[in-house]
């Protein structure tokens, strides 16, 4: 169904650290599709970046005078076509002149306007028939690093519920460690706040924080029956310095070469059973990678290492760098980009998870994609209205798919 696009507008609006962001409507003759950027707080030196020289206003002013006159007229179903046009009038590998951020707006907009014109929710026009898995939701519960600095030195622990049996069992069961977790981290350490992600963010070690996420889940397992995991976003580009080429673990006190962090990181896998670590090494070093990933049992993920890249991802499926890889829409800037790299992922089977940033809004893309993509796990939080968004969606589209949903199948370990 063709559905001329008429107008690209872009406004600025505020993300959930209060910064402005770039939200982007296309207008087409039948229909309209609308989607705001998120933005990340440790990103990837290689992702793209967020905003052109000029911030936000920059953007919208680049929406107007570059892009849109560019789009106005073309088909919005086709995608391809309008995200090569997004890379042409930007110019460059990163997206420096229009923005990752107004990139991906557009790009998700007029895939919403797309599927619009057809009647259709976007994982459906996205995933056809066959888009009926539902990811399951893996849950920033603790945080430091550069989401709560002072807090711990490891950026996420986190929660997934590999034992539940409906998408709303997983989302509240992952709700119910947050919750528990809250009443016995104030028990420990008095008042905590939270972090960007709305997880808790105790001044307490790594250390104390998997014993009590641990204990804390074995006391939600048995009140629920729901089988829970652990994971980490080790952020570890965040703890590595350069210059003394090591991993600053700060709160710890410790310094870590290469060797000893992946060995610590095996023992953390060992010791608290971990189903998946993200980041656990530097972005710059995909033989280390390869090295944990060839002797652990769980998910070893890519963020910063591949930066939802194609290109980088072929790299570490090269040298077997990792078995999964974080999906994040905003750090290749298209909707074709993050198809291709999912795609390239379950072909030479690694694990795609889609993320949130940490800075956020109440867009709900990401829950779309990952329906329409058939990727098995989303990492979004646990609470928190900017996070609830993509959780709740997901409940919808399990209603919409009335009685085909289930759960994706989970990699073992
Ligand atoms: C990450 C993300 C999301 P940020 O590192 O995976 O949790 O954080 O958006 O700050 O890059
Ligand atoms: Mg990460």
């Amino acid at each position: 169904m063709p559905a001329i696009i008429e107008d690209v507008r872009a406004r600025k609006i505020i993300d959930s650290r209060g910064n402005w962001t770039i939200e982007v409507e296309i207008i087409t003759d039948c229909s309209a599709g609308r989607c705001a950027a998120p933005s990340g707080a440790s990103t990837g030196v290689h992702e793209a970046m967020a905003f052109p020289e000029g911030g936000v206003d920059k953007a919208i002013l680049e929406v107007e005078e570059s892009i849109a006159p560019e789009l106005r007229g073309m088909d919005a179903a086709n995608q391809e076509e309008v995200d090569r046009i997004l890379r042409e009038v930007d110019g460059t590998e990163n997206f420096s002149n229009i923005g990752g951020n107004t990139a991906v707006a557009v790009s998700l907009a007029n895939a919403k306007a797309a599927a619009g014109a057809c009647g259709m929710p976007l994982f459906q026009f996205l995933g056809g028939n066959l888009a009926c898995e539902l990811p399951y939701p893996l849950g920033n519960v603790i945080g430091g690093g550069a989401h709560a600095h002072g807090a711990t030195d490891v950026q996420e622990f986190l929660v997934i519920p590999v034992g539940a049996r409906s998408i709303a069992e997983a989302v509240c069961t992952n709700a119910e460690v947050h919750k528990k977790l809250g009443r016995e981290l104030a028990k420990v350490c008095g008042v905590v706040g939270r972090g960007d992600e709305g997880a808790w963010a105790p001044a307490i070690d790594d250390a104390r924080a998997l014993e009590l996420l641990s204990r804390v889940c074995e006391a939600v397992e048995s009140e629920t029956g729901v089988e829970l995991r652990i994971g980490m976003d080790m952020a570890a580009s965040q703890l590595w310095s350069e210059r003394e080429k090591c991993y600053v673990y700060r709160r710890e006190g410790v310094r870590r070469s290469t060797e000893e962090q992946i060995e610590h990181v095996l023992e953390l896998i060992e010791s608290y059973r971990l189903y998946y670590v993200e980041d656990p090494l530097q972005e710059e070093d995909f033989d280390a990678f390869a090295e944990l990933t060839s002797q652990a049992k769980a998910l070893i993920c890519g963020d910063d290492l591949y930066v939802t890249s194609t290109r980088r991802l072929a790299m570490g499926i090269e040298r077997g760098s990792t078995n999964a890889v974080l999906i994040k829409p905003n750090q290749c800037g298209t909707l074709t980009d993050t198809f291709r790299a999912v795609r390239l992922a379950s072909n030479e089977k690694l694990t795609p998870v889609i993320s949130h940033r940490s800075g956020e809004t109440t867009d709900t893309t990401i829950a779309h994609l990952a329906v329409a993509f058939g990727i098995p796990i989303i990492k979004t939080g646990t609470v928190g209205g900017e996070r609830i968004a993509k959780l709740n969606e997901l409940i919808r589209i399990d209603e919409e798919l009335s009685g085909r949903a289930k759960l994706a199948k989970l990699p073992e370990f």
